[in-house]
């Protein structure tokens, strides 16, 4: 359910925290299914989940994650934040609602060591139509609104995730982010506007993709958790070129498969004329 609040917090900063958005079962879950996954490089496969890096210094992803298992299937439309993310991506009765409402264009897992962060990207200013922020004629049509899930708990020096509230309807870049981007390795802490969001393992921070944000560099030893799925409007494609598993497909519930594959390709072999 969307209340009043979580709209107005949601249009003023660009993000909303759940707190106590899985149970600590859940949690449990998800982390016991990930520690199934046998250590991987990038580049390897695990199935139909697949080992990835943005950068060299970000962590490592375990891209298709809701492959991994029945916890991962179940945030696909999770009741904690699901109607949420439907009303921000919006688009009912619309062009862009041709076979169903969302579409999740990227999921994955990521562990972060000592040492690693994401720099701070994207804002307002930026501009892009992916992950636009979009409220027009009294409903919301936002381009990609992301869940970022703690599976440990997220506290000082741990590289927690830092978002620039507002940024969303930027129309400037912040200077220090530019000066950042352009000196290679430089640290993203102690930018100011900008906050590191701290989270117990089963908070969730819902934020649209367009707001300035990264994640500060973890300087504690052991690794912070995370699961990010991205969604955004049915008619979007993967952003990396995966595609789900037959397999997956097939168990899935209908609500979740439309999710994930939206619209199913059409086959022309049984009417095949040449
Ligand atoms: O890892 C984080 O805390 C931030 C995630 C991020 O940068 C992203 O979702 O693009």
């Amino acid at each position: 359910m969307v209340t009043d609040l979580d709209i107005y917090l949601f249009d003023l900063r660009g993000f909303l925290k759940l707190e106590g958005a899985l149970s600590a079962n859940e949690v449990a879950a998800l982390n016991g299914s990930l520690d199934a996954i046998p250590t991987m490089t990038p580049g390897e496969w695990y199935g139909y989940v697949h080992a990835h890096q943005y950068g060299t210094t970000d962590g490592l992803n375990y891209q298709q994650i809701y492959e991994a298992g029945t916890p991962f299937e179940a945030l696909i439309d999770h009741p904690s934040w699901i109607d949420k993310v439907r009303h921000f991506i919006g688009g009912e009765g619309t062009f862009d609602y041709n076979h169903g409402a969302l579409f999740i264009d990227e999921n994955f897992a990521n562990f972060r060591q000592q040492g690693e962060a994401i720099g701070i990207h994207s804002g307002g200013f930026a501009g892009a139509k992916r992950n636009q922020y979009r409220y027009l004629n009294g409903r919301f049509m936002c381009g990609q609104v992301n869940i970022l899930i703690a599976l440990t708990d997220i506290g000082p020096g741990d590289g927690g995730t830092m978002v620039i509230p507002g940024s969303h309807k930027s129309n400037f870049e912040h200077p220090d982010v530019l000066k950042h981007r352009m000196a290679a390795g430089a640290s993203v802490d102690g930018i100011e506007g900008a906050e590191e969001v701290y989270m117990n393992a089963g908070d969730a921070l819902l934020f649209v993709d367009t707001l300035s944000h990264g994640s500060a560099r973890r300087t504690n030893e052991a690794t912070r958790r995370v699961v990010i799925y991205r969604y955004g409007p049915s008619y979007g494609i993967f952003r990396f070129g995966y595609e789900p598993s037959p397999a997956l497909l097939e168990r899935l519930t209908p609500e979740r498969r439309q999710i994930v594959q939206p619209m199913e390709l059409l086959d022309r072999t049984p009417n095949l004329k040449d």
